[in-house]
């Protein structure tokens, strides 16, 4: 969110001895947490909320904000499905669950989501403007995409590839996916 607004900021990572150090002082004893305007924030959908608000991204008014909030939940909860799994230990149960996901589960959720929009006829998730919901929609399916080892999940679904194109061909993201340090094939290796 803040590459896309092109809003300059240190991102920071912690291995693991430093996070062990720094957890205490945390608020929920999690990350991410952001320092702005004064404030210490964590609960990374409420950081990109706020980020969302400074960048006029959270919808034309109350009606398209909710909208917008629906989405953004509707997309988290595709994050969590996968990630709920993905993160567990090798085993027969995970390896099942993940080519489940994968060739089942991920694309019958996004054959729905795809039919919403064509109902819908709108150009983004809220409308025919961008809103943070969009900008969630790339940032999700650029990790989805990693963690299924399937970059081009979204293709069968012309209007989803549509949004997520439109931001990443947005000129914060360009620079965003220039400097980006790579993924590692395994994300669980982040956690080793
Ligand atoms: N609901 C929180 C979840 C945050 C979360 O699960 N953070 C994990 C990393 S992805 C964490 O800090 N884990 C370290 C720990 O629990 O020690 C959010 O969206 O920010």
């Amino acid at each position: 969110m803040l590459s896309y607004g092109e809003i300059p900021f240190t991102d920071r990572r912690v291995n693991k001895e430093e996070w062990a150090k720094i957890k205490p002082e945390t608020k929920f004893g999690q990350l991410p947490r952001l320092c702005i305007d004064g404030i210490e924030l964590y609960q990374s959908r409420a950081i990109c909320r706020y980020i969302a608000s400074k960048l006029n991204l959270r919808g034309k008014n109350d009606k398209a904000a909710a909208l917008t909030d629906m989405w953004v939940d509707c997309l988290d909860d595709i994050r969590s499905m996968i990630t709920r799994f993905y993160y567990g230990p090798d085993s027969e149960e995970r390896t099942k669950n993940m080519e489940n996901l994968k060739n089942v589960q991920v694309k019958s959720v996004l054959s729905s989501i795809e039919k919403v929009l064509e109902k819908d006829g709108t150009t983004f998730l809220t409308g025919d403007e961008v809103t943070w919901a969009d900008v969630m929609l790339f940032a999700y399916f650029t990790y989805i995409g990693e963690l299924l080892h399937t970059p081009d999940i979204l293709s069968p679904f012309p209007r989803l590839s549509a949004i997520f194109s439109t931001i990443k061909k947005s000129p914060g993201i360009q620079k965003f996916l220039a400097n980006r340090t790579p993924s590692p094939p395994d994300m669980r290796a982040l956690f080793d």
